[in-house]
């Protein structure tokens, strides 16, 4: 239902989302301010980034496809058959059925904090394979999670595809890949996709395409913003911007201020000078040492890894 929907979600009384107002709140009162990257996803935000996979600039969705088409048989030895294989977010129309189809699943169990994106990949994937048991479970996937006991005696494969480890910091990514390892259990494996450092010029334009659709998704939040938190900033004082952070091997996204503006969030005043920017999305790359790296620490061993054939991005498979 609806109402199961939301029950993760907390509001106050006037139905603001207060983990939303916190961040924004105390973001914007950092000396470089940051919102995290988390809170783009509203209806709107959703559909932007469907839309960004389409456009011509942003390979990774099209080069982690690739690899899931071409690598079928490989999957299949390495992993096997019978696993309950556990998505964490909720699956993709593309990515999902290109796994389940290579490796003769026992289980698919879909995990994610909106139930609505939830039932509705469960939905979809329950008609691509009828056959295939279909377990949803709605839960915030960065805390304990008790896997539902259909598939308690099944070996795991936890899939995370997308790159969407790579917008968390080295060492959020690492208490992920934890959590994973303690939800999934032992005898588990992982298949995750990680995006791979490359040209400064082909990774800034795949954040910054021609058609101004990743500038549209960066905006979105500030219209967010001002929406669910009566807020009053100005959106076109801001300019898109996607930087490449050598030290950091990530991406990173800012809204920058072209104007000197003030304004005010559920009551309480900020001003931002001409030149300054809120830092709104990391999206890292990693080189093959660097990915083995992130898993060890995570508690996982790297077993094997594939790339796709222009060497964009990789998907690696690693072991409890
Ligand atoms: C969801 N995530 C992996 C995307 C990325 O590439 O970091 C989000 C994104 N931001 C701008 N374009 C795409």
């Amino acid at each position: 239902t609806e109402a199961e929907g939301i029950r993760l979600v907390d509001l106050d009384e006037d139905g603001v989302d207060r983990a939303f107002r916190a961040d924004v709140i105390a973001g914007l009162s950092e000396e470089q301010k940051a919102i995290p990257a988390r809170w783009f996803y509203d209806e709107r935000g959703s559909q932007l980034f469907e839309d960004i996979t389409q456009v011509e600039e942003y390979y990774p969705t099209r080069a982690e496809t690739e690899i899931l088409r071409e690598q079928g048989q490989d999957f299949a030895k390495l992993i096997g058959p019978s696993r309950a294989v556990v998505e964490f977010g909720s699956g993709s129309s593309v990515k999902t059925p290109l796994l389940l189809s290579a490796i003769e699943p026992g289980a698919y169990v879909p995990l994610d904090i909106s139930g609505e994106f939830l039932r509705a990949a469960a939905a979809d994937l329950a008609q691509k394979f009828p056959e295939l048991p279909v377990h949803p479970v709605e839960a915030d996937f960065t805390k304990p999670v008790q896997l539902p006991n259909q598939v308690a005696d099944m070996p795991k494969l936890g899939f995370f595809p997308g790159s969407t480890i790579g917008n968390m910091v080295p060492r959020t990514a690492v208490d992920l890949l934890r959590n994973m390892r303690e939800i999934l259990g032992d005898g588990a494996s992982l298949l995750i996709g990680m995006d791979l450092i490359k040209g400064r010029k082909m990774l800034e334009a795949a954040y910054d395409d021609a058609e101004g659709v990743t500038a549209a998704f960066n905006l979105n939040l500030l219209t967010r913003i001002n929406r669910e938190l009566g807020a009053n900033i100005p959106e076109d004082a801001f300019r898109h911007e996607a930087r490449w952070n050598d030290m950091f091997a990530r991406i990173e996204m800012h809204l920058v201020a072209e104007r000197d503006v003030n304004f005010t969030i559920s009551g309480r005043d900020f001003s931002i000078r001409d030149g300054e920017s809120i830092h709104t999305e990391n999206s890292h790359k990693f080189g093959k040492r660097s990915a083995n790296t992130l898993l060890l620490a995570g508690h996982w061993t790297p077993l094997e890894r594939w790339t796709d054939s222009q060497e964009r991005f990789s998907i690696l498979l690693a072991e409890a």
